[in-house]
Parts: C-alpha cells; structure tokens; sequence
C-alpha cells in the first residue's frame, strides 16, 4: 500500500485525530510531492515510473481538492504548471507566445460537457465544427522561421520558458530548413516531435544487443533523443515532426478564417501535418472521428495517446479565449490507458507447442484499456532479467492491440522487503524432463518431445485451429481431456475416435459429439498450404506454408527439398529452412504424415508456380507501402512474385526497389535515407506493363 492510501485509513490514530480540513491539506501536500517527483522523472529523466493513467488520476484528485478548496492552491502546485524547469546545460527560450497545454476527456461524457461548455459559452445551439487530429505521444516542440529560414528551435519547457534545442531539431529528416511557396516573413510552426514505431523498435533491438539502455516508449524515446547535448546523437535517432498549429506570425501573413485553413498554409510550405486532420461538423462526427480513430490507432505507424480537437473557427477561439494553462476551444480527448499498475503475485511456466518454457506472470487484476487482465507475458529468463522483477514487485502492464499483455516495468521503490526471486525450472513443470537452453537463443525447451502431454495438447490445438486443419467444435477444454485420457497421442488419432469415445467424454452430448466428427471427417478435404502449417513446423506460419505450397506444388518434394532449394522460396530464410529440412528429417513426423493421408487428408493438387531463374526480376527485393490508387498491396505482391521479385516487409541496404502508394510513412522516408529507387503507382503500372502484366 503506498503512503497516500494510508492516509485515509482509520487505523491510522494520526489521521483519526486531525481534522478534515487538515487531513485534505496533508493529502493535497502529499499529492503535490508525489506529482513533483513523478515530473521529474518524466520530463528531467525521460524515465517515468508510473502509467500516465495513474499521473493523471493523482492530478485530478489534486484539481479537485484545489477546486473545492481555492486556499490550499500553492504557487508551486503542479496543476499550475506542467513540466520541470529546463536543464540548465541549455539555453533558455522564453517563449513569445505562451504554449499552452490540452485539457483532458477521459471518456464520451465528459466529451459532451466540453462540447456543451463551448456551445454555452458561445451562447448558441448551433453546431461547433471542429477540426479533428490524432494526439501524438511526442514532445512538443516550436520551431522558428524568419525569411523561410530555420533560425531556432525549442522545446515547450513549462509552456513560458522551453530549451533551445535548434541543432537538434535540425537533423529531424522532414524539418524543412528552408520553407518553400509563400510563407509570410516570420513564423514559429508548433507541433510534435515524434518517434515512429518501427524506427523505435529498431532503436531499441540495436541498444538491447549494445546492452545500452533502452526507452520505456516512444513518448521517452523521442523527449529523450532532443534533449541531447551532441546533435549528432540526435541524428541518428529516427525522429519526425508534425505540425499542430503555429505561435507567433507576422504582419504578412494573411490569416484565414479557420484552423483548418492554417494548417493547409502550413503544409503548403513544406511542412508536415498529420494524414488523419479532419474537420467535423458537429458532436456526433467529432465523436465517430475518435471511435474510427480508436480502431486504426494500432494500425497507424506511430504511437497515439488519444484525439485533439479544437474549434476550427479561429474567431470563435478567440472569443472563448483560455484558463490557467489551457485553451477553452481545445481538448484532448483521451483513449483508455493502454499501461496500469499492478501487483506481480506469482510466476507460472508453461509449456508450448516447440517445448518453449514461457514465464507467464499472475498479476492481481487490473483494468488496461476497458479489459481485466489478470496475466501478461515475460517472455523468457532474459527479459526477467532485463526487468530486474520480483514476485511481490508492483509492477506497469501494458495491453496494445490485441497482443498478450506486457509487463513494461517494475516501480522499484514500492517493492516489499519480502519480494522473492523468480526461479527458472531446470525440469519441464508438465513432464519433468530436462530443459535445455541452446547458446545463443532466448528460449528454454523442454527436451521431452512428444512425451511431454503439453507439447501434445498444444501441437494437436494448433493442428485443429483455424488457419490450420479448421475443425470446427474441437476446442481447447476437449482436446485437453482427450490426451489426459490417453485417447489421442498425435494428431493422426484425431480420425480414428469414435462417437462412444467422445460421446464417453464430461459435457459432451451424443449430438455435439457427431458434429466433431463431421467437422473431422470435413477438414480432409483442405489444401496444401493449410497442411503444412498446421503441422506446425517451427517458424513456418501461414504465409510461409502457403508461399511453400505454390512454389513446390507438391508435397512430396518439399520433403526432399535441401535448404539450398527452400532458400529460394519467398520469406524463406537461413533458419526456417534448416527447421524445414530437420521436420521433414524425423521419421516420427514423416510417419505421422503418411497415416494422416491414409486417414483420407487430401488436396487438390496444384501446378507449382514457381518463379524460374529466368523470371525477368528473379533476385531482386522489394517492398510495398502506403495505397496504391491501382490495385491492392496483395495484388501488387503477387504480380511482383510472377516477375521473380522477392517481397519482404522492411526496407533495408538490400532493397533494390519501394513500390510507395499514397500515405506511405516511415519505409518511404527510410527508403529514402538509404538511396532506396522508389516507384509511384504510376510507376509501378508501368514496370509491370514493360513485364506484360496488364493490370485491369
Ligand atoms: O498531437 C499532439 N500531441 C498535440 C498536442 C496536438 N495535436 N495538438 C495540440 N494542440 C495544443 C494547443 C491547442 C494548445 C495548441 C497539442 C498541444 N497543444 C500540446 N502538446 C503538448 C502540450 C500541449
């Protein structure tokens, strides 16, 4: 329990004989600590030790005391300002229009009051049209131009006084040093400084290896990367900027009736704002702006917190003017927080379909994002490690998507004396064989093979599930009890059950048993990619299996394929192939695979499509991004395919070729830095007329 819990607590003889009003004056102190400390750590430190969920929960009930309290408001109280002091080896930027900060909607109804306050305030009924924008989870940063020219830049600081940070910024790739078209004399363009998230986990692979520190999130990674003192540094750091509105502008500069107009003027001169801005009418479309947002945020190629919206008329923002350090015509409205604080309560092992030991760690539940979670992954002994986690530590879960839970962090000064070290099993927990840990690898195995029961459970589930062999009504709970009874030992067993056995099994009717083996007796018929991935080859997932299927064809000679051979196939690499080529090796599984086609599993055969040695592009590599106005990325991918290109899914030295389409992010920009040839959709058409594909 942390201190400021304790302090309401009655068993606390202190707190008993206090008065209210003293008790809510020792809690708004304790609050203004706490949020000091965690200040620094998130903006001097770039290492913040607490969700922001959690930041912004302490910042509320401190809002709220001051509210209903305005005497306990202290000069020095965070909600005044936001941010720490800049650091001192810096130059100091005072900023000569303040940069204010975003206040925040935690949900649709406090979305609607905001909507409503604005309506009230304006006095009208009238429909509010907002213009509408991703929230960046960057830094903020303002940028000067005088004559077109980028004479400085600086960080927001505490919104009064930022850092200047102009060399910096200068190495961001698409931070224009020069404005084109026509740009008034003098302007500071204000926005994000961002890191997309394919260059973040880039970063972060390379630093891990270097064993240098690496950053919680893209937010630290991109505050971290400006405040460098050596530019360079900044440099390599893959950084981009958006804009988000300007500051200061002169005389010159012939300003239009609404926001949305500003930011088509600031993109006219060169500068980058974002491909989601849209202007909605009225509340209904603001709102379905953040619902459709919600769904692609883990789609986007950077990482965002929430949407911003702000009153697109720029004369209605002036009317409504600001409060304290916030604008009344904006907010932030947020999405549910993705990172939560919790307690580590054990670590369990289990066992997967290779063998792989995975440490899953129990955690008290705890809501992410609008879901309970009550376990998260930690991968392997190494991340324990990395982590440096305890069982008893209070740890940060972090849910993205719809992966498996992470555990991000430990908050290590809440960690109980008691808290005890996580100890890897030396012996499989199912089987009680030996684990094995290859040098060089992350991964500990159980050596047990299919002896081991979790092997079997999870290569039979695998085998069944949906993008393998589809057997509809097979689930999980049942396949567990089919190999606890020993009525399956591998998946060709799967079609010799009878109806007695199934129907013999804990809540099973007669009926749901037939429909099992209907659904059996229907999945012979599949294809050969379907097979090869559900016999769960390591590595090979669904599109290398179906990439093997059409090159080979038949089964047969990918068998007796050699790893020269399998190197050819399309995503097909040193290590999938030596898995390959060591499958097939086992006469265990060859023999498996013989009763499962004398079991009745059958394919249409299919002529190889094999992209010859001749094929016009055979050894090139190339990569498809953005939207392409002419077909779709699968489409361009298989015409690419006929020609001999190989198609990988990230630029690197070794692409010949980006086919871009319109919106195309990072890998265009990478492509770019690298002298990577890039094809347009026009372009791309006409490579592959030159090829006689004739796209209609
Ligand atoms: O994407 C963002 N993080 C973002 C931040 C944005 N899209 N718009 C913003 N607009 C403002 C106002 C309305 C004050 C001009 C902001 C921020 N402020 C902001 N960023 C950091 C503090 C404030």
């Amino acid at each position: 329990m942390s201190q400021q819990d304790d302090l309401f607590s009655a068993a606390d003889p202190a707190a008993v004989s206090v008065s209210e009003q003293s008790k809510t004056a020792q809690r708004a102190e304790i609050l203004r600590n706490q949020l000091n400390d965690y200040n620094h750590q998130y903006y001097v430190l770039d290492n913040p030790t607490v969700p922001d969920a959690e930041y912004d929960r302490l910042l509320r009930e401190l809002q709220d005391i001051e509210r209903e309290h305005p005497e306990l408001k202290t000069p020095d109280s965070p909600t005044q300002k936001v941010g720490a002091m800049p650091l001192s080896a810096f130059e100091q930027v005072a900023h000569e229009m303040a940069m204010l900060s975003l206040d925040n909607a935690m949900n649709a109804e406090e979305f609607a009051d905001f909507y409503a306050r604005v309506q009230k305030q304006l006095n009208t009924s009238d429909d509010i049209e907002f213009a509408c924008e991703p929230k960046l989870d960057g830094a903020a940063v303002s940028i000067l131009y005088e004559n077109g020219v980028l004479v400085r830049a600086a960080t927001r600081g505490d919104g009064q006084t930022g850092e200047n940070i102009t060399q910096n910024v200068r190495t961001i790739k698409n931070v224009p040093l020069k404005l084109v078209g026509d740009y008034p004399q003098r302007v500071e363009v204000r926005g994000e400084v961002y890191m997309p998230l394919d260059g973040f986990e880039a970063y972060n692979a390379k630093a891990l290896a270097a064993e240098e520190k690496v950053f919680a999130n893209p937010r630290n990674a991109a505050a971290g990367s400006l405040r460098q003192l050596d530019s360079k540094i900044t440099a390599k750091r893959p950084l981009e900027f958006c804009s988000y509105g300007i500051g200061v502008v002169s005389d010159d500069f012939d300003m239009p009736e609404s926001l949305s107009g500003i930011f088509q003027r600031v993109k006219s001169w060169g500068i980058k704002i974002n491909d989601e801005l849209t202007v909605a009418k009225n509340l209904i479309e603001a709102q379905a702006f953040y619902d459709g947002l919600g769904e692609k945020r883990h789609s986007l190629p950077y990482e965002i917190d929430g949407t911003v919206f702000k009153v697109n008329n720029l004369a209605l923002q002036q009317q409504l003017g600001f409060v304290a350090r916030a604008p009344r015509w904006a907010i932030a409205y947020k999405f549910p927080a993705v990172e939560e604080m919790t307690v580590l309560e054990n670590v369990d092992f289990q066992v997967g379909r290779t063998g792989a030991i995975t440490p899953v760690a129990r955690l008290n539940p705890v809501k992410v994002a609008g879901v309970v979670v009550s376990n998260a992954t930690l991968h392997n002994a190494d991340e324990i490690a990395r982590l440096d986690v305890k069982i008893g530590d209070t740890v940060i879960i972090r849910r993205a998507g719809d992966v498996i839970p992470q555990v991000v962090s430990v908050v290590t000064d809440r960690r109980p004396d008691n808290a005890s070290d996580i100890i890897f099993p030396n012996t499989c927990p199912v089987c009680d064989s030996d684990v094995e840990r290859v040098e060089g690898e992350a991964v500990a195995r159980c050596t047990g093979g299919l002896v081991c029961s979790a092997q079997r459970k999870e290569a039979i589930k695998h085998f069944v599930s949906r993008k393998a062999l589809d057997v509809e009504g097979l689930g999980d709970k049942l396949i567990d009890q089919l190999v606890e009874q020993d009525l399956i030992h591998s998946v060709d067993d799967l079609f010799h059950l009878t109806l007695e056995q199934l129907a013999g099994l804990e809540r099973m009717a007669e009926k749901s048993a037939q429909n099992v083996l209907d659904a059996l007796e229907q999945s012979k018929q599949t294809t050969l990619g379907r097979f090869l991935y559900a016999l769960g080859i390591r590595e090979v997932g669904t599109v290398t299996a179906n990439n093997l299927a059409s090159y080979f064809g038949f089964l047969q000679w990918i068998m007796v394929a050699d790893k020269e051979t399998l190197l050819a196939v399309n995503d097909v690499g040193d290590i999938v192939a030596s898995h390959i080529v060591n499958f097939f090796a086992e006469a265990h599984n060859r023999n498996i695979i013989e009763q499962l086609k004398l079991a009745g599993i059958q394919w249409p055969e299919q002529e190889p499509v094999t992209a010859a040695d001749d094929a016009p592009l055979s050894g090139k590599v190339a990569v498809i991004t953005g939207t392409l106005a002419s077909m779709g990325r699968d489409q361009a991918k298989e015409y690419l395919e006929q020609l001999g290109v190989k198609v990988t899914g990230s630029v690197s030295k070794k692409t010949d070729f980006l086919v871009a389409g319109e919106k195309a992010g990072s890998k265009l920009t990478k492509a770019q830095s690298l002298d990577v040839e890039v094809l347009d959709n026009d372009a791309f058409m006409a490579l592959l007329a030159e090829h006689g594909i004739e796209h209609v």
